[in-house]
C-alpha cells in the first residue's frame, strides 16, 4: 500500500495541554508518526510518497472560510500580544453567548472557534494542518487513480475538528477533506468509518444534513469519554441526512468481541450504501495499552480489522487520528494496513 508522508509535521509540536488543573506535556507528539513511518518501513509497507500541494480550495469545502483565516493568522496574532508559549483558550462562548460576531480579541476568537483546552495552537500549527490534508488529498489521488488503498500518514489528527472549530488536538478535517475530495471528484456516495477510540465529532457534524457521505463511529460512550458532548446512538442525520450517520457507543473496557460486533454492523451498513470509496479513520487508541483510552485491541485484532475492512472491497483511504502509546502505535497501524493488503484483491 502506498503511503504518503511529510516529515514536516514536525513544525506542529504543542508543549502543554490542561489535564485535571495541571499542565501536562501534550500526548500529541511528533514522535508519533515518526513511531509509524518507523514501523511500516521497517515492515516494508510502501512505498512512501511526498504529498503534493492542493492549497486551500479543497479545505473551503467542509470549512468556514473566517474558521480557515483565523488559523492561518492565529500565530501572528498570538505573538504579536507578545506572547511566546503555546495559544490554548481561557474563555468560550457556551449557549446563551452569541456566536455570530467574531471579536477583535484575539483571546476572545481563540475561545470562539475551539471547544476544549488541551489543543494548543503553535507557531507551525497551520503548516502541518494544510501539510495533513495535503496529504489526505494525495492519498485520495492515488485511490482515484486506480490504487486500491493509500494511507495518509499525517499528524495533527482531523476528526474532532469541525466546519468552524477546533479541539481534542485536530485543526484541519482530514477525513472530511478526503470524503469531500472523492464526491467533488464525481462519486455519488462515500462512507467514512471512525474506529479512533474518540468519537469524530467534527466529521459528524459536517456531514450531520447529508445523505451522499455516510458517517459511522464505534468509540468509548461519551457519557464517561472525550468528546462527552456528542456520539451517542441516537444521532442519525437529519434533514436530508437522516439514516447516513450512526453511532456505536461501547462502555469504557468494553470486550474485543464487542466492539467487532459494531465493527460488522457497521461495515453491512456501509456495504448497504454502495459508497464508490471509504475513508478510514485510523485511530489506534484502542490499543490495549493506550494511556488515555480504555479498550482492548492488540496485534491480532489490528489484523482482523484489516482483513474485514478489505472484504468490503473498496478503494480505501486510511487516515491516521489518534494512537498515544508512542512506541505501539506504529506496529499497530502495520497490523491493520499489512491485513488489508494481504486480504485485498
Ligand atoms: C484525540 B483523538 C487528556 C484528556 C483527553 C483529548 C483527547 C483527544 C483525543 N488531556 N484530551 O481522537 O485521538
Ligand atoms: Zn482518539
Amino acid at each position: 500500500m502506498k503511503i504518503v508522508y511529510s516529515d514536516r509535521h514536525r513544525v506542529h509540536r504543542g508543549e502543554f495541554e490542561f489535564f485535571r488543573g495541571e499542565l501536562v506535556p501534550c500526548f500529541e507528539k511528533p514522535e508519533r508518526a515518526d513511531f509509524v513511518f518507523a514501523a511500516l518501513v521497517g515492515r516494508g509497507i510502501g512505498p512512501v510518497l511526498e504529498p503534493r500541494r492542493f492549497g486551500i480550495a479543497p479545505l473551503e469545502r467542509v470549512h468556514a472560510p473566517r474558521y480557515l483565516r483565523f488559523l492561518e493568522r492565529a500565530w501572528h496574532e498570538w505573538s504579536a500580544l507578545g506572547q511566546t508559549r503555546d495559544a490554548l483558550p481561557a474563555v468560550w462562548p457556551i449557549r446563551a453567548f452569541r456566536d455570530d460576531i467574531e471579536p477583535q480579541s484575539f483571546v476572545a476568537q481563540l475561545g470562539l472557534y475551539s471547544f476544549d483546552s488541551g489543543t494548543p495552537l503553535t507557531a507551525g500549527t497551520w503548516e502541518a494542518a494544510c501539510l495533513g490534508a495535503d496529504i489526505a488529498l494525495t492519498a485520495c489521488a492515488l485511490v482515484r487513480s486506480g490504487e486500491r488503498a493509500a494511507f495518509a500518514l499525517s499528524r495533527p489528527p482531523g476528526h474532532h475538528a469541525g466546519a468552524d472549530f477546533l479541539g481534542g488536538y485536530c485543526f484541519v478535517n482530514n477525513a472530511a477533506v478526503a470524503a469531500q475530495a472523492f464526491i467533488d471528484g464525481g462519486a455519488a456516495r462515500v462512507a467514512v468509518l471512525d474506529v479512533d477510540y474518540h468519537h469524530g465529532n467534527g466529521t459528524q457534524s459536517i456531514f450531520y444534513e447529508r445523505a451522499d457521505v455516510l458517517f459511522q463511529s464505534i468509540h468509548g460512550d461519551p457519557r464517561t469519554e472525550y468528546p462527552f458532548y456528542l456520539g451517542h446512538a441516537d444521532e442519525t442525520g437529519r434533514g436530508a441526512g437522516l439514516g447516513y450517520n450512526r453511532n456505536y457507543p461501547l462502555p469504557a473496557g468494553s470486550s474485543n468481541e464487542r466492539w467487532f460486533d459494531a465493527l460488522g454492523e457497521a461495515c453491512a451498513r456501509i456495504a448497504d450504501h454502495h459508497p464508490r470509496a471509504l475513508v478510514v479513520s485510523l485511530g489506534v487508541d484502542t490499543f490495549a495499552g493506550d494511556p488515555i483510552s480504555t479498550f482492548q485491541l492488540e496485534a491480532t485484532e489490528y489484523q482482523r480489522l484489516g482483513r474485514e475492512l478489505a472484504a468490503l472491497g473498496l478503494p480505501t483511504v486510511f487516515i491516521l487520528e489518534g494512537g498515544y502509546a508512542v512506541a505501539e502505535i506504529g506496529d499497530n497501524v502495520a497490523e491493520v494496513l499489512a491485513a488489508f493488503d494481504a486480504a485485498a484483491v
